[in-house]
Parts: C-alpha cells; structure tokens; sequence
C-alpha cells in the first residue's frame, strides 16, 4: 500500500490544444513529445485504514487547491482495486511549477504510477497512460522515456501514448527560463477559451495531425533540422491559433522574443537551433546535444546562467 515513483516533464514536438471530450480528457489531435532528463517529480503514496480524508504535500507544503483533483485521480485507481481507502501523497516537483514547463505532466505520471505501484494493479504502461490522461493530458507521454506519441483516439482505451523512439542520437533542449511564476491563464482554461472563439481554431487540428505526420518521417530519418523546422512552425501556429481568441491568449514576454532572436541569429551562422513555446513564456531550444556549449554561450550575453539549462532525453517512469 505504499510506494514511491518518479516521472520527468515533457515537452511536446507537435502540440497539444484542445479537448473534444472534456469529461474523459479525450484531445481533438494526437501529440508527440520528447521526455527530458533536467525536469521531474517524485511522488511518494501511503494509503491508509486511519485516514478520513486524503492528504496532499507539493514541495513540502499541504496543498488544498490541488487536493480535489488529486482525490478525483486516486479515485479512477481505487475503482478499479474496489477500496475507498484514503492516500497520503507527497510530491516534489523538481520542476519550476506551472512555468510551462509541464510540472503537471510528469506530477500526473509520477503519481500514477506511485499508486498502481502501491496498489498492485499490474496496469501496463499503456494502461496507465490512459489513466494518467484524467489528470493531465500531457501526463500520458510522460509515462516513455524518449520520444513519445499520444493517440488522440475516441474513448478511453483508444486515446493513449506509446514510445515510437529512444532518441538516442544528437539531440536536445535548452530551456530558457524567462519567467518561473505561475502562468496567468491555464493549459485548461486557455484550450477552452481558445476552442470557444478563435476563428482559427478549425485549423488547428488538420494542421497538428499533419506536422505529427512529417514529424515522425523526420524522426525516422533522425534529421534534427526537419525535427526542429516543423516543432518550431507547429507550436507557432498553436500560438497564432490562440492569440486570435477572444480575449486573446499571450504567453509571449519580452524576453520570449529575446530568446527566438538568439535562435534565429544562430540559424544564420548554420547552427541547428530551433524554438518552441508551451502555455507559459519561457522558451525550449530544439538543438544538437554536440552544439549546446555555442547556444549556450549566445544565450548568456542576455540570460543567467541558472536561467538556461540544457537537458538531454530522459526515461520514463520508474519506481524508486
Ligand atoms: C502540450 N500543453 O502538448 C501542450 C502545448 C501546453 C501547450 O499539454 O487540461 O496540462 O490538464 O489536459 O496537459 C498543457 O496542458 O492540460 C499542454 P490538461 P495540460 O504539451
């Protein structure tokens, strides 16, 4: 009834943005990402006979916000081994949490599986990911290490993630921290307001599925600047898809601009530097992990040094 487990962040290639379902989290398009090794939670459960309640500690401190979407996620596991036992849940997120850079997809993995762990559910990987979907859409690609494709699908089974590459050649992110406080408007609420009045919004779905297509051509053919020009193109058309709702969507800040000036300087001295942006300012640097040090040395004539890490693929989820 207790165990301890580990998942790290992802960031997508091609994005996720926007629920056709938003009772069983079911995406309007199928996503992919690559799992880094930098960014992670470790989430600790114990159930236990002498709890009323579940309790909920994020980075050492009793979170209530988040409890009530913590008991609603424990409770698709405790379904399914037929116990209402409470949880006692402390998670660390080894992450700048709500930055965007995706804390609630590696909490979301790392609890899951804690709890199937400590609950002996034998799920699959595939399984939990399914499951870890209710919590955080992102959360299913969170459960492989390397790069990683979330099925949009059509119910519950269907819309899952599997591993379609270990990532094992030159590639890697830089993130660029522009800014580490909590983002202004949510993935949730950002996905919702989008759908409702972006005229563009219609695009986006063919738009992602098609990227995802040329993605994993350019995957298969381990071409890091095909890789880059089409994240970099698809999370753009994300953003240009939502700065167009009403009221518009901006995670832009000035210095988000900053870092894609750098990257785009650097393209010009044929470095393989590409940029992609989530539901927060700071900026993912796609690259060559064997050109990080040149990057790195062009961002820090405007960035810290503890603002600018570089991280290589990561694993997925384990236990510890
Ligand atoms: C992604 N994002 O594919 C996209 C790109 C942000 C921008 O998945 O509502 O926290 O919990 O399913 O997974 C962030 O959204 O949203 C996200 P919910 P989630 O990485």
């Amino acid at each position: 009834m207790h165990a301890k487990a580990r998942a790290h962040a992802n960031i997508a290639l091609i994005k996720y943005w926007g629920k056709a379902d938003e009772a069983l989290a079911l995406p309007n398009n199928s996503s992919l990402s690559l799992t880094l090794d930098k960014f992670y939670t470790e989430t600790e459960v114990r159930f236990q006979d002498d709890l009323d309640e579940d309790i909920f500690y994020l980075n050492g401190k009793q979170d209530e916000a988040t409890l009530l979407k913590v008991t609603a996620f424990v409770d698709q596991f405790r379904k399914l081994k037929g116990i209402e036992t409470r949880v006692f849940v402390e998670s660390i997120n080894y992450v700048p949490t709500a930055a965007g850079l995706a804390s609630s997809a590696s909490a979301f993995a790392a609890l899951g599986a804690a709890v199937n762990e400590a609950l002996d559910l034998g799920l699959s990987k595939q399984e939990l990911s399914t499951y870890v979907r209710k919590g955080s859409g992102s959360a299913t690609r969170s459960v492989y290490g390397g790069l990683v494709q979330w099925h949009k699908g059509y119910d519950h089974e269907s819309s899952y993630a599997e591993k379609i590459d270990d990532a094992n050649f030159d590639i890697g992110m830089i993130a660029v921290i522009v800014n580490a406080s909590e983002k202004k408007v949510s993935s949730r609420e950002g996905m919702k307001q989008t759908i409702d009045t972006s005229p563009f919004y219609d695009l986006w779905p063919q738009e992602a599925e098609a990227d995802l297509l040329l993605m994993k051509e350019a995957i298969k053919e381990q071409d890091i600047d095909k890789i880059g020009e089409i994240a970099e193109r698809n999370a753009m058309k994300m953003h240009a898809t939502m700065m167009a709702a009403n009221p518009s969507i901006i995670y832009f800040e000035p210095d988000t601009l900053r870092a894609i000036q750098v990257v785009k300087e650097l393209r010009t001295k044929g470095i393989s530097a590409y940029y992609t942006m989530d539901a927060g300012p700071n900026v993912k640097i796609i690259c060559r992990l064997s050109e990080k040090e040149i990057i790195k040395d062009a961002l820090l004539k405007y960035f810290k040094e503890e603002n600018v890490i570089v991280a290589s693929p990561g694993a997925g989820v384990t236990i510890i």
